[in-house]
């Protein structure tokens, strides 16, 4: 079994919705299950401007599937929410990233691990240490740390 970390994130339709409903669609991925999970953060968006807030929050998942099935599984239930790829960066319904796949370090076209862009993420790196600040970032840190590095941009919490 291997512990899988997956960032969720919304600014469409009802974004705390969205993410409660993954929530339940990540216990539902075959040879998976869902471990703890943080609560909802709300933050500025990073990047364009002329977009809604985000709701965000990191769930923990223990799955016996390789990598890439369960990024096509994530892929699936973003694809079940409507998720459109449109602009880069750009207003969402349902984005779900894998952040951490054990401690293994991918970097395929398809998929990076750690998420690339994980130091520079509050949004991320918040929810992900009320789960486990001790967690080790392979190639980058520890997320306490790293949090501690860019919390000038912390994300708020929700009720
Ligand atoms: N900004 C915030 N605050 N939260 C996100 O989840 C998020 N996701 C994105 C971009 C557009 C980079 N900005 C974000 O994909």
């Amino acid at each position: 079994m291997i512990t899988a970390y997956v960032g969720l994130g919304s600014n469409l339709d009802h974004p705390e919705e969205q993410l409660l409903r993954a929530m339940d669609e990540l216990d539902c991925i075959p040879e998976s299950w869902l471990g703890r999970f943080s609560s909802l953060y709300v933050s500025a968006p990073m990047g364009p401007q002329n977009q809604p807030d985000y709701v965000n929050a990191v769930a923990e998942l223990h799955t016996a599937l390789p990598a890439l099935a369960l990024l096509d599984a994530l892929q699936d239930i973003e694809n079940a929410h409507h998720r459109v790829r449109g602009e880069r960066w750009g207003p969402r319904t349902l984005d779900l990233d894998l952040l951490l796949y054990s401690q293994e370090v991918i970097d395929l076209e398809r998929l990076k691990v750690p998420h690339p862009g994980i130091a520079q993420r509050p949004f991320v790196l918040q929810p992900l240490a009320e789960i486990d600040g001790d967690l080790q970032v392979p190639g980058v840190g520890r997320v306490r740390d790293l949090l501690d590095a860019c919390k000038a941009q912390a994300a708020r919490r929700m009720q």
